[in-house]
């Protein structure tokens, strides 16, 4: 069901929930409660956007991001999977997998006692993406608006054998200046520093900025916390079922050459992605599901 009428008939919540037709000919699903308002993007089951009342943007969304059928946004929670990262053998295949880019199909949307509303995603599986990914992996996503912002993508395994993938929700924060923004939580871990050919080093300290930073770190359940001194706020970002923490900022010749980074987006943004890459890969036993979780909160 892709027709917004529609959807409004079956799906909408008065006052709360409501599809619209957006940029792109995108479907965008408008949600407003008492503690906060979201934007979700139907094409990638993607939150574009995140405002808890009182509060300036959390999720950041490019002013240059591109909006078109099968066209990754620059910005927002895109999930990426069932691979994380350039696919392990085959390099004509998109970075960090096809359910970003693909139709998912709305399962439920409800209005919840404490005031949340809660929607629920299924990815539509089609030719193209069994071409991509020959195995029995619904995968579904979670994602309940509220005082918190949590995003939790289930993946089953309904096949008659193990099936291993890699994932992440590759989530875009609004900051006010990279240049005074830190990172927590992440002090002796281990990480792979992709801007130093994958090389394996520990964190020492909270993590600053000062280049194109791009790093995978493995083995952690790490609560983090994006310490924000321009905005003078903290965003907490809680996780389960993930091993691997990404944190990514393109930096000013990167962020130029992308093209959708819009201008001097590099300044307002940080990725700090909840994932399981690398080493960290997941292999899930057929007849069982796999959750990847995560729960965003800003404080003073
Ligand atoms: O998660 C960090 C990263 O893998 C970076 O290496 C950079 O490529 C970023 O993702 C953006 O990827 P995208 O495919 O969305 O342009």
């Amino acid at each position: 069901m892709t027709d917004v009428s529609a959807l409004n008939a079956r799906f909408g919540i008065k006052g709360k929930l409501a599809f619209r037709e957006g940029k792109g000919g995108l479907i965008g699903i408008e949600v407003t409660t008492e503690h906060s308002t979201a934007v979700i993007a139907l094409q990638g089951a993607q939150v574009v956007s995140w405002i808890p009342a009182g509060e300036k943007p959390v999720i950041w969304l490019s002013t240059g991001s591109k909006f078109a059928a099968g066209k990754s946004m620059r910005g927002g929670v895109p999930v990426c999977w069932p691979w994380f990262g350039a696919h392990a053998t085959n390099p004509a295949l998109s970075a960090h997998g096809y359910a970003r880019t693909v139709p998912w199909d709305v399962v439920e949307t409800k209005a919840l006692p404490d005031g949340a509303v809660r929607l629920v995603f299924r990815l539509a599986e089609s030719d193209a993406t069994r071409a991509q990914w020959q195995f029995k992996t619904p995968v579904e996503n979670h994602i309940t608006i509220g005082k918190t912002l949590d995003v939790e993508l289930v993946t089953r395994n309904s096949d008659d054998k193990p099936v291993t993938i890699t994932e992440a929700l590759h989530t875009y924060f609004a900051i006010g200046d990279i240049r005074k923004t830190t990172v927590t939580g992440l002090e002796n871990c281990d990480y792979l520093d992709k801007v130093d050919a994958g090389s394996r080093k520990k964190q020492s300290g909270a993590i600053a900025f000062t280049m194109e930073t791009d790093r995978i770190y493995v083995n952690t359940k790490a609560e983090c916390v994006i310490e924000d001194t321009a905005w003078n706020r903290r965003i907490h970002i809680v996780k389960r079922g993930s091993q691997s923490t990404v944190v990514w900022n393109p930096w000013v010749e990167k962020s130029d050459k992308m093209g959708d980074m819009g201008e001097n987006g590099y300044l307002r943004m940080l990725c700090v992605e909840s994932a399981n890459a690398a080493e960290n890969k997941v292999t899930i036993a057929p007849g069982t599901e796999h959750r990847l979780y995560v729960s965003y909160r800003v404080s003073k």
